[in-house]
Parts: C-alpha cells; structure tokens; sequence
C-alpha cells in the first residue's frame, strides 16, 4: 500500500473586498485542520486567494491588475507557505499569475503544487479557458476567462511526489477527456483540480440543474478510464451574489467517490488514498500499451472543432480506406 492522506479544502465565498491576509488566515485554518487529520496532502480550490473575479467586466488594467500575483509565495501568501512547512503538510492552490516578460504582460489562471519542506515542485496554467472575451451585458455576471488569462502553455504535466505521480488541472478541464488521458499516458495516480463553478450558465440554462451530475460525471469518468485518484475541490457558496456549486469530492480509481463534502462553506474532506489502488485499473481493462489504438485517433490532435466527413478524411486518411 502506498496511502496519501488527502485534504479536500473546500473554501465558500470569497468577498470582493475580503483580503489575501483573511483569505490566507482561512487557508491555514484549514491547513491546521487537515493536520490534526493526518493529512500530507491539502488541495485548495482555483483562484483561491480572491473572489472569482472574471464575473466583472473590468476596464481599467490597474484595477484588473490587483487580482493577480506577480511573486509566489508573495508577501500576503508567506505565512500559507511557513505554516505548511511548520505542520509538514504539503498543498496545491490556484491563483491568478500575472508574468511580466520583456515589456509583455501574460496572465494565466495557475495551480502549483507545494512538497511538505514547502518548495514548489509543480506549475500548471489551465489550459480550457471557458466564458466568453467580450463584455456580454446580457448576463446577470460575466465570465470573462477568455480576456483575463491566455490559455496555458505548460502542457498537462505530472510530478513524482508525496510517494506517487501527481498531475494537476484546473476547474473547466475538469469536463474534456483529454486532460485526464494527457496525464493517463504519463502514468498518472492523482489528479488534483480545484473549480469554481457557478450553478447558473446563463447560455445553456436547461444544464443549471443537472450541474452536480455532471461535476461528478466527468470526474469519476476521468478517475476510471485513466485508473487514476481525483481530488476536485470548490469555491462554492453564494458570492458576490452568484452561487458557485460545492460538490468537492474525492474520487477512487473505481470511479466511487469516497468522500464528499456536505456543505457550501469552508470544509475539509479528507481520504485516505492507496495510489497501489490504481494499478488493477492500469494492469487490466486499462493498460494502455495493451489496448489503445493511436492509429484510430487521428482526429483528436488533427482538429479542434467538428468537421464534415470529407474533411475528417483530409485530416486521417484511415477514414477513407474502402470498407
Ligand atoms: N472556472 C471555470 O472554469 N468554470 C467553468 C464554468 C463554465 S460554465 C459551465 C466550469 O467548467 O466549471
């Protein structure tokens, strides 16, 4: 057995004017918390240091300026990392980064993950970017991701750390196969995401209710097919007047989820995570150099959106060999 006690630190709201100071004084609770729990591992949620700001169209690129971090640890952000390091506790948290690179600014929405001595062994920048570029009025909120961060450029990496192979992604990720296959081919154990994921879509209202179906859907979809953990966890709750899904979970191989939490508040689950749990599923129904057939997915990689059958053949001539 090689076991990871694993902290799913669900936060609730984040107040537009709460500080990074309160929200990291909540993260250590929590921190303290997973602790007294045995955790070694603590995943916190995406942009956790600030409310979810890109439900605001904001013009000003000062004002936009002040939601990301430009140093990590930083100075408000320090004592997270000081206090893991004192409790031995290692944590992945997502924050918006702002990068200045030779006169260009580049944002991302990123996670890192943090060893237990409290050094950063992992970087993610969230690849699936949903929302929309363009003020869109219409919307009782925005979802501005699309104009506040550039779509990241490290790739769907894995990690050997805390005794296994971690990957990480971040909230929309969560819903494509890809992300988990990514890391699946790369021997994957756990993946860690966190979300914020309002329940209202205002462009497909008809999914509002069916939006813990498919939080959970795509997880344990991507745990199974890829034998591999998942911790998903979520700002949820009501904030700054939108109500964000809770939902934060933990998931087995099997594809059961093993704990869950209960509430929309600051919440920690915890589980404790055979990664050897993933081997039956790896050696078995899902050994990948026994069964895959790359041969036949041409159009994965070919093509990003749906194309008409002559093009599909264009783009993977095996479409079009006669029957
Ligand atoms: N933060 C984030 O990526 N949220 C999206 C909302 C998309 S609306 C369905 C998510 O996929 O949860």
């Amino acid at each position: 057995m090689r076991i990871i006690t694993v902290g799913a630190a669900q936060l609730g709201p984040i107040a537009r004017d709460e500080s990074r100071a309160r929200v990291v004084e909540r993260l250590i609770a929590l921190l303290r918390r997973a602790k007294d729990r045995g955790c070694g591992l603590v995943v916190f949620p995406e942009l956790a240091l600030t409310t979810f700001f890109p439900r605001w169209y904001i013009e000003d690129e000062a004002e936009l300026d002040r939601w990301y971090e430009t140093e990590m640890p930083g100075p408000e952000t320090a004592p997270l990392f000081d206090e893991a390091k004192r409790l031995g506790i290692g944590f992945s948290i997502g924050y918006a980064e702002l990068v200045r690179e030779g006169g260009a600014t580049r944002r991302f929405n990123t996670a890192i993950l943090v060893d237990r001595s409290g050094a950063i062994v992992a970087k993610y920048r969230k690849i699936h970017l949903p929302g929309h570029a363009e003020h869109e009025p219409w919307r009782a909120f925005q979802h501005l991701e699309k104009r506040y961060f550039e779509p990241g450029d490290l790739g769907f990496r894995v990690t050997d750390a805390f005794g296994g192979r971690i990957g990480m992604c971040i909230c929309n990720d969560r819903r494509w196969p890809e992300t988990y296959r990514v890391m699946g081919l790369q021997g994957v154990e756990m993946v860690l995401l966190g979300y914020n994921t309002p329940i209202q879509n205002p462009p497909a209202p008809e999914h509002d209710a069916l939006s813990w179906h498919h939080n959970a859907l795509v997880m344990q979809a991507g745990a199974y097919q890829n034998g591999t953990w998942v911790v998903g966890v979520a700002k949820g709750g009501v904030e700054e007047g939108v109500h964000q899904m809770g939902g934060t979970q933990i998931i087995a191989p099997s594809g059961e989820t093993v704990a869950l939490a209960v509430t929309e508040g600051d919440e920690l689950i915890t589980a404790d995570c055979d990664l050897d749990l993933c081997n039956s599923y790896k050696q078995t129904v899902f050994a990948f150099h026994k069964h895959r057939q790359p041969h036949a997915y041409g159009l994965i990689t070919g093509t990003a959106g749906v194309v008409a059958p002559e093009e599909a053949v264009r783009l993977d001539p095996a479409l079009g060999k006669p029957a």
